[in-house]
């Protein structure tokens, strides 16, 4: 692995000396105002701290390096978290040593089947995933190092090598629990296998690997879900609890607690579930004055329409459309694409006038479709999706820590008033 370490070593290098100069240069320097609005609206908006894996344009959407979406969509998740945590993608070369080195790290301990399989048959696949993930934290190697004491300059590489050692493990743990729940509890082994991270995850989820399109999609989706800077609910989580030095395991597991959310990865389910309600009540043709009354019928319920709206994005979600062209090219004929075709013309113009236009984006997110292509590959057990997003977003959790831990970022701690104090602070102003 010297490349990739190498190159990372480069990376921090090269954004420690960056960020050194601007904190020279322009230490008082403002970056924008704190408002009553922002601290009292869950500091959207709010520019609070550095990322450098990846960027959200609200008009553009996300952004790895100078990549957009149409750019990146074709590559594999490998190549993606090569991108992610060196900004630049890699060689042949580079790529199967990557590939390899996932591979040899690949095989999940005894013992973490062991606690899954003695866990409630009504556990959910989300809270099983981030209890799998704790149950590997014995092996940190960060942790025996620290524990030992090591100079912070070594903290990215015991945070780069336990991130190699969890990514490798998440298709074999994510697809065991798929099986443990839905599959009773027959996991299947590949270990004569030299598979990637994606067809290990199509092969041990039990579907047909010989399905090109299948084990596509479950590529495309290791893609487009694996990072969107750093603010949200899942990247922000691990990486506060990864400030205080918690060691991967503990802040990819904190992470996904956060994704589980309705509100964030969670909607995933949520939409497909949503779908599912209109099929029941007018068929698996609805029209789309159906599904118009069913929209209206649910806002008037006061219940968010799932899979529209976002914190950062200003348009239709390029995940989205990118999800959307997989589907046109391979299942065009599926009732939930149609479903969501139908939902898309009609929901942004009810959300604009919606609440006197408070909704700041009306606009699909990634969530609104990536469903309903996993249901008509015959994953029907949507509770599972979020699951998909999680293996994926780790791979962000694990760059955007290795990375600030390579900058020496300290540990994380915002300031929080009471009421009272910011009463008495505006009767001044
Ligand atoms: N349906 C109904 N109301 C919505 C809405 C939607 N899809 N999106 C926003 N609103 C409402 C909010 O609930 C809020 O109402 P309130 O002030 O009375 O509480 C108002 O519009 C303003 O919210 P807004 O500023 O537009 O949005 P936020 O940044 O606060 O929240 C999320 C963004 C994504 C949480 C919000 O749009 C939402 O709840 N969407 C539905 C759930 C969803 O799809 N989540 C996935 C998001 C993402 F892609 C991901 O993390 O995976």
């Amino acid at each position: 692995m010297e490349k990739l370490i190498e190159k990372v070593k480069r990376r921090i290098e090269s954004l420690a000396q960056e960020l050194e100069h601007i904190y020279n240069d322009y230490p008082e320097a403002v970056i924008g105002e704190i408002t009553v609005k922002n601290i009292l609206g869950g500091m959207r908006g709010m520019k609070s701290l550095v990322c450098n894996t990846s960027y959200v344009d609200p008009y553009k959407g996300l952004f790895i390096s100078d990549l957009e979406i149409p750019d990146f969509e074709d590559k594999s998740p490998e190549e993606i978290f090569f991108l992610l945590v060196t900004g630049s993608l890699p060689s042949v070369d580079e790529l199967n040593e990557l590939k390899s080195e996932f591979n040899k790290r690949s095989r999940v301990p005894q013992h973490v089947w062991t606690t899954l399989k003695s866990m409630s048959q009504t556990t959910h696949p989300m809270t099983m995933f981030s209890i799998g993930i704790l149950a590997m934290e014995g092996e940190s190697v960060f942790k025996q190092k620290y524990a030992r004491g090591i100079p912070k300059s070594d903290y990215w590489k015991y945070t780069l090598e336990d991130s190699l050692n969890l990514i490798a493990k998440l298709p074999e743990l994510a697809a065991g629990i798929y099986r443990i729940l839905f599959m009773n509890g027959e996991l299947i082994d590949t270990s004569d296998e030299k598979l990637d991270l994606a067809g290990n995850l199509t092969y041990r989820l039990g579907f047909n690997r010989h399905n090109p399109s299948f084990a596509d999609l479950n590529r495309l989706y290791l893609v487009l879900h694996c990072d969107h800077e750093g603010g949200n609910v899942s990247a922000f989580t691990s990486r506060v609890v990864n400030s205080a030095l918690s060691n991967i395991y503990l802040a990819a597991s904190a992470g996904l607690n956060g994704l589980a959310g309705p509100l964030h990865g969670l909607a995933n389910q949520v939409c497909l579930n949503f779908i599912t309600c209109i099929h029941d009540q007018f068929g698996n043709n609805p029209t789309v004055d159906q599904v118009r009354d069913f929209v209206t019928a649910t806002l008037d319920a006061g219940k968010v329409i799932p899979g529209y709206g976002h914190a950062v994005l200003r348009v239709t979600d390029p995940r989205f459309t990118s999800f959307m062209k997989f589907g046109d090219a391979h299942c065009s004929d599926s009732p939930y694409l149609q479903t969501v075709k139908k939902l898309f013309q009609v929901v942004p113009d009810i959300l604009r006038s919606y609440k006197g236009g408070k909704v700041a984006n009306p606009w699909p997110n990634v969530d609104a479709i990536s469903g309903s292509l996993l249901y008509h590959y015959g994953m029907t057990h949507y509770e599972f999706y979020t699951v998909m997003f999680g293996i994926s977003r780790v791979l962000g959790f694990c760059a955007q820590n290795t990375i600030a831990r390579g900058l020496h970022q300290p540990i994380i701690r915002p300031k929080s008033v009471t009421t009272a104090w910011l009463k008495e602070y505006l009767k001044k102003q």
